[in-house]
């Protein structure tokens, strides 16, 4: 009835896991940062209604979006936990135009990009949404941060993560050595180890797409929607299972199984979902977990933002699903 030995995150990032980390205490210092931003953004998504926090800030942001007040709440508090841990160099975040720098007495060695609350198109109707980071080793030798710090290929990081505020907080996290979920459990504040070591079934039988940009999709991202609607050869068809927050439509492929996809079409040619900050973190956690992702012609992994706001195309999930996927685009 009660557990007097858990397995909490700051335990886990300082256990054997990790005896071959270098930096590891740093590491674990700046995960605390991010874990203490995630409680905060859950606190003020389960407060919204009582404190009037639902709604439009008034103000658009760098995609020319509308911002709500949840995601200032959320940004405000991913940047002052992460300063606060005194361990990072600079920052990307979604809702900022260039790279957040850091102070000299407050820098650290770690770079951090990350979407503070994706899925804001959800948060007013109680539907869940979720915070996403990846986490890079700082490249500038000096003190001074440069393009070089970001714009690099996702191989790079050294871990990623996200959290998905759902009927449970969750944080699922990457090191580069599998994928683990922890639950906040909120009588203790912490997060505890519920979900070691994810895997994603190498096949799954749901998909996960914006079926209403179906007029401007490409042949090969129509032709691979209809395969596995139409349960030809035999083949059961496909359900259609689409949240509309990245995080949460991630978050089920992981454990159920299946494809989610965000594909360049004719309205957005270059895709809508962005490298740095939502794509790279997530094709981590997929492929540290047995699966894949891919923009359709490469890993996404292997791809170089031009900018630090950039948009790719991306496909990901189980293995025989995504790669069923690449042979269309292929074939095209
Ligand atoms: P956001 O970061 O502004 O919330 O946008 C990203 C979200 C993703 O969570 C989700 O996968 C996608 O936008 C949904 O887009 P659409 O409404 O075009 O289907
Ligand atoms: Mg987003």
């Amino acid at each position: 009835m009660c557990d007097t030995n858990l397995m909490t995150l700051n335990r886990w990032l300082l256990s054997d896991h990790h005896k071959n980390t270098p930096n590891r205490i740093e590491f674990a210092n700046l995960m605390s940062g991010i874990a203490l931003a995630c409680k905060i953004t859950t606190n003020a998504i389960k407060r919204a209604g009582f404190e009037q926090l639902f709604g439009l800030a008034g103000v658009t942001n760098v995609h020319s979006e509308d911002v709500k007040k949840l995601d200032i709440i959320a940004n405000d508090a991913f940047k002052y936990a992460l300063k606060g841990t005194k361990e990072v160099f600079c920052m990307v975040s979604e809702e900022e135009q260039s790279i957040i720098p850091v102070a000299e007495h407050d820098a650290g060695n770690f770079v951090v990009t990350f979407d503070p609350l994706d899925g804001s198109s959800n948060i007013d109707c109680n539907v869940s949404v979720g915070s996403i980071f990846a986490i890079w080793p700082k490249v500038s030798k000096d003190n001074n941060y440069s393009d070089k710090d970001v714009l690099r290929k996702g191989r790079e990081m050294i871990a990623a993560g996200y959290a998905l505020y759902g009927s449970a907080t969750m944080l699922v996290l990457t090191t580069g050595c599998g994928v683990f979920g922890f639950t906040l459990d909120y009588t203790v504040g912490e997060f505890v180890l519920t979900h070691p070591d994810i895997k994603i079934k190498p096949r799954g039988a749901i998909y996960s797409i914006n079926e209403g940009n179906s007029v401007y999709w490409d042949k090969a991202t129509a032709d691979y929607v209809n395969s596995i609607k139409s349960g030809k050869n035999g083949k059961t068809p496909y359900s259609s299972r689409y949240i509309g927050s990245m995080v949460s439509d991630v978050h089920r492929t992981l454990l159920y199984g299946g494809i989610f996809m965000y594909p360049a079409d004719s309205k957005s040619p270059q895709g809508k979902l962005r490298y740095l900050y939502e794509v790279a973190p997530l094709s981590l956690l997929m492929e540290q977990a047995g699966g894949k992702s891919t923009n359709g012609q490469q890993a996404c992994l292997d791809l170089v933002p031009g900018n630090i706001h950039q948009r790719v195309p991306v496909f990901m999930g189980s293995v025989d699903d995504v790669s069923d996927l690449e042979s269309f685009h292929k074939s095209s």
